[in-house]
């Protein structure tokens, strides 16, 4: 699925501002047909946002079940003889579509687009009412999973995920249109030699008979490089400009469905040539081994809770760079497209992640001790949820594929991993994830709870991710103790003969909380944490990679050991630097 672009022969239109709301916990809206009319008893609400902070009342907060959302919009009059599409960018969790009394799209997964094809509901010039339902429940069969229980104070979400269980339209949702006869999907592969770059590109086409497919490639000043036809073939660079860490050169591939001298259909795709490989325990990217520095994130802001917001990722991007960080990890989710667009064009190296977050009831809230249900079993996370989950990953490599910042698919955060269960649930999936996309290394995020001695898993991955909390959840305030520990388990790892990139470390800090000497959730204390995880990582060549648990503080649902939500960030929620953002700094851009 492209995303909606404007060219010669497409146009774009967002559906955003306020749309009419209304939350139904009594699921009486499916009932009784709340898409037919005008949406009663309704407030506004803005798109794209999260529902639950932009009101004042606990209902929207706590809210589970559907929520309504409906809109009108008019379609354009020049769009007479194209084809019309609906596309959502997300929604969380799952979202039933109509067009006026026509049911047009259902889609499971709440961080991946999906689209309808409404040309027959969509008269050019006329106007139509936009109607989603959008339901925010976890289950064992959904990704992420949860619990819903029935309690005297109504229905509560259950869930083993530390961050908030945001719901609603977090991204854009577009109109737009296309030929009848269309581009329907572009891929790219790139290769590197010494100086010559070749980029593999396969074209589908829907409703193109007899039709002729161009593709020409030009480089960052516009100048025509290479040049081919057909659906498939390799365009080969001299001189080649590498994407790479640091330095995020884009070339463009124009895709083009011609009849003789008419083109019927462009499409414009950036396109980095890089490479990607694991070799022993490094990671190339271009041959050169590459170490990661920067953090597991969030999308996460006060107010708009998860939804996007371009100024946010404009200055998120910037106090990363400030920081020296090279590369995120899209903890626990995909993230909005326009992110990865900014990746590709600033040189930033993604990991790439599933909602497959909380598969693991021995934890709870990113704390341990949960533990009331097995994790996988028939009446637990079982084959169904495997398919929900297989379709995850299918959509996250559709989507994704052609980004050059993407350089390793995350399977699932922290999963029971110690069980012949979880090896059977887990075995299809990286298969699968393979043979989707056979030029990424594929991988998972390993708990404390599941050590060198315990794991099942790593066998099944191409490099080894660590979640890691010496000094924080383990010996607590005792950095000595932890340093050893750490030093001696990261070599246990090593024997693997896998890169290792530690994707969390961090300690909880209040910003303005200062003692001395430095105790724990103090900021002297989360600089002296990271240093002491640092000489630890320094001494172990397998380690290729460091991020820090968080960018920025997040919320989570409330609990004991959370005050205000986590506060791992290295900035406040709101961006502020805490002394350990200028160690970060000290230290990544000191790095060889
Ligand atoms: C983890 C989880 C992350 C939590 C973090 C924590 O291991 O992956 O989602 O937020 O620990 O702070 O406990």
């Amino acid at each position: 699925m492209l995303r909606p672009q404007d060219s010669a022969t497409r146009e774009r239109r967002r559906v955003e501002g306020l749309w009419l709301f209304r939350l139904d916990p009594e699921r009486a809206g499916r009932e009784a047909g709340w898409w037919r009319r005008r949406l009663a008893e309704a407030r506004e609400v803005p798109v794209p946002a999260s529902y639950n902070d932009v009101f004042a009342d606990a209902a929207a907060r706590d809210h589970v079940g559907d929520a309504w959302y409906q809109t009108t919009v008019r379609v354009p009059r020049g769009w007479a003889g194209q084809r019309v599409v609906l596309r959502f960018d997300s929604a969380t969790h799952r979202a039933v579509v109509w067009v006026d009394d026509v049911e047009v799209a259902q889609h499971e997964g709440g961080y991946t687009p999906f689209e309808a094809d409404i040309t027959a509901q969509a008269p050019p010039g006329g106007e139509i009412r936009v109607t989603a339902v959008v339901n925010n429940e976890l289950t064992w069969q959904s990704v992420p999973p949860g619990v819903v229980q029935d309690t005297p104070a109504g229905r509560q979400q259950i869930y083993f995920h530390d961050f908030f269980n945001y719901a609603g339209l977090h991204r854009p949702v577009w109109l737009y249109s296309t030929p009848p006869a269309h581009i329907t999907d572009v891929t790219v592969v790139t290769g590197l030699t010494d100086t010559e770059g070749a980029v593999d590109y396969q074209v589908d086409v829907t409703g193109g008979d007899g039709l002729t497919v161009r593709a020409v490639l030009s480089d960052g000043e516009g100048t025509e490089v290479a040049q081919a036809t057909g659906t498939h073939g390799v365009l080969t660079v001299a001189d080649v400009h590498p994407w790479r860490p640091g330095e995020g050169y884009l070339y463009d591939l124009r895709v083009e469905l011609v009849d003789g001298v008419e083109v019927v259909d462009t499409y414009s795709l950036p396109v980095g040539v890089r490479t990607v490989e694991v070799r022993g325990t490094q990671f190339l990217i271009n041959g050169e081994p590459f170490y990661f520095t920067g953090f597991g994130r969030h999308e996460d802001l006060p107010v708009r809770g998860k939804g996007h917001d371009d100024a946010f990722m404009v200055h998120d991007f910037a106090l990363m760079e400030w920081t020296g960080a090279n590369s995120f990890r899209t903890s626990h989710y995909p993230y909005a497209e326009e992110v990865l667009d900014h990746a590709d064009r600033h040189g930033i190296v993604v990991i790439d992640e599933t909602a497959a977050v909380g598969q693991n009831t021995s934890i709870s809230g990113g704390i341990v001790g949960g533990g009331s249900y097995p994790t996988f079993s028939p009446e637990t996370i079982n084959d169904a949820s495997r398919e929900v989950h297989a379709q995850a990953i299918r959509e996250l490599v559709a989507r994704d594929k052609n980004h050059p910042s993407v350089v390793l698919w995350c399977v699932a955060n922290e999963p029971e991993s110690t069980t012949q269960a979880s090896v059977e649930y887990f075995e299809p999936l990286f298969t699968l994830a393979r043979k989707l996309d056979p030029t990424r290394p594929v991988g998972y995020v390993n708990m404390l709870l599941a050590g060198p001695d315990r794991d099942l898993l790593i066998p099944l991955t191409d490099v080894v991710m660590l979640n890691r909390y010496w000094g924080w959840y383990l010996n607590t305030g005792d950095l000595a103790g932890a340093e050893a520990n750490w030093q001696a388990e990261l070599e246990a790892w090593a024997a693997h003969g896998k890169p290792i990139i530690v994707t969390e470390y961090g300690a909880d800090t209040v910003a303005g909380l200062h003692t001395l000497p430095a105790q724990p959730w103090s900021e002297e204390y989360q600089v002296e944490y990271l240093e002491m995880n640092h000489r630890v990582f320094d001494r172990v060549d397998a380690v290729v990679g460091e991020h820090v648990w968080n960018f920025a503080d997040f919320a989570t649902k409330p609990g004991i050991m959370r005050v205000d939500g986590n506060k791992k960030g290295v900035f406040t929620r709101d961006r502020r630097p805490k002394a350990a953002a200028f160690a970060l700094r000290h230290r990544w851009h000191s790095a060889p």
